[in-house]
């Protein structure tokens, strides 16, 4: 199919350039294809299990459906139980998912995001929302999602490859996906007492930052990925990401410019500071960025964020298929 393409496309190109010489070939990426459809239905998966919000049935229902699919991809689930308290004092249970590829080896990636959903639709244009849980389809099911299908990618080279397959080839490279647990009960916007800080939000990343799943876990970089299943998304460079790992913005943002991803992936000087879990990856001692959509008229958090609308409706195929195959290009390029 991709050949085709190019051998369709090439002569166009030449002939557009006036019939100059060609001096540059086509990149053909040695990754496979992304499939945004097997991404869409890992979100819809979770969104039809009801909000994932701190102590409900749906919650442990959906962290009992994530380490399944990952160990349906042959991961290694390792599964971290932590207690922690809200902004108000209550006490949540949380689990941190992590899912491992190639455990044995030394050089390792890490792919994150929270697989919680906001328990409050406090950005709601309507105020009787404001108590109400969100699906949270793109805010926590894309990064899953996402990240599912790049563990399904992994596995399906390796069934139909065997030997000659990535992580075969590559026995000293090992894959991470960490599903954080509460990240997203910060404190709501309506709330008139208790702790208002920063410190409300990423729960379990925080926890993770002072106690890894495994002693001694480290990896080469980490990327968060939040919000990455939106309509009208683009993502810039995000300052925090900019200031611990400059070097690992620069090989994603080349790598979706490469595979043609890079309206999405903008070089533009308007990345905003998110507190999020790539910097508690960071504290920890690991460079991290975070991937996390804005909406690409204002910059802003997408419109759906924190509201109710924040629901499988909104999701688009074509924001998850960037990502993710962007993804597969940086761990296909890993040396
Ligand atoms: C704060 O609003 C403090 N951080 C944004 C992180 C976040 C929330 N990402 C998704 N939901
Ligand atoms: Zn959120």
């Amino acid at each position: 199919m991709n050949r085709l393409l190019y051998i369709l496309v090439l002569p166009l190109l030449m002939a557009g350039c006036g019939g100059g010489k060609v001096t540059e070939t086509a990149y053909v990426s040695a990754a496979p294809s992304f499939d945004e459809d097997s991404a869409y239905s890992y979100v819809a998966e979770q969104c039809a299990i009801g909000p994932r919000v701190m102590n409900s049935t749906a919650h442990d229902a959906c962290g009992d459906y994530i380490a399944a699919k990952f160990r349906e991809f042959g991961a290694t689930v390792y599964d971290q139980y932590a207690d922690a308290r809200l902004y108000d004092g209550t006490p949540v249970r949380m689990r941190n998912i992590v899912a491992s590829l190639n455990v044995e080896a030394g050089g390792r990636i890490l792919f994150s995001g929270h697989w919680d959903s906001r328990p409050w639709a406090d950005h709601d244009r309507e105020e009787a929302n404001w108590h109400t849980p969100i699906d949270g389809a793109n805010d926590g099911g894309s990064s899953v999602g996402v990240m599912l299908e790049l563990a399904r990618q992994l596995w399906k080279d390796k069934e139909e490859r065997g030997d000659s397959s990535f992580l075969a080839t590559h026995p000293d490279l090992g894959v991470d996906f960490i599903c954080w647990d509460a990240e997203d009960c910060g404190t709501p916007s309506w709330a008139k007492e208790g702790d208002s800080g920063e410190s409300t939000w990423c729960l379990g990343s925080q926890y993770w930052s002072g106690k890894r799943h495994v002693d001694g876990y480290t990896a080469r970089y980490g990327i968060n990925l939040d919000m990455v299943g939106g309509e009208r998304t683009v993502f810039y460079r995000e300052q925090i990401s900019m200031a611990y790992a400059p070097a690992v913005v620069d090989k994603v943002w080349a790598a979706a410019h490469r595979i043609g991803y890079g309206k999405y992936f903008s070089y533009d000087d308007e990345g905003g500071q998110v507190i999020d879990d790539h910097v508690q990856v960071n504290r920890g001692g690991i460079p991290c960025i975070d991937v996390i959509g804005t909406d690409a008229e204002n910059g802003g958090f997408p419109a759906t964020w924190h509201t109710m609308n924040d629901n499988i409706k909104y999701i688009s195929k074509a924001t998850l298929k960037a990502v993710g195959q962007t993804m597969l290009e940086v761990i296909w390029t890993e040396e």
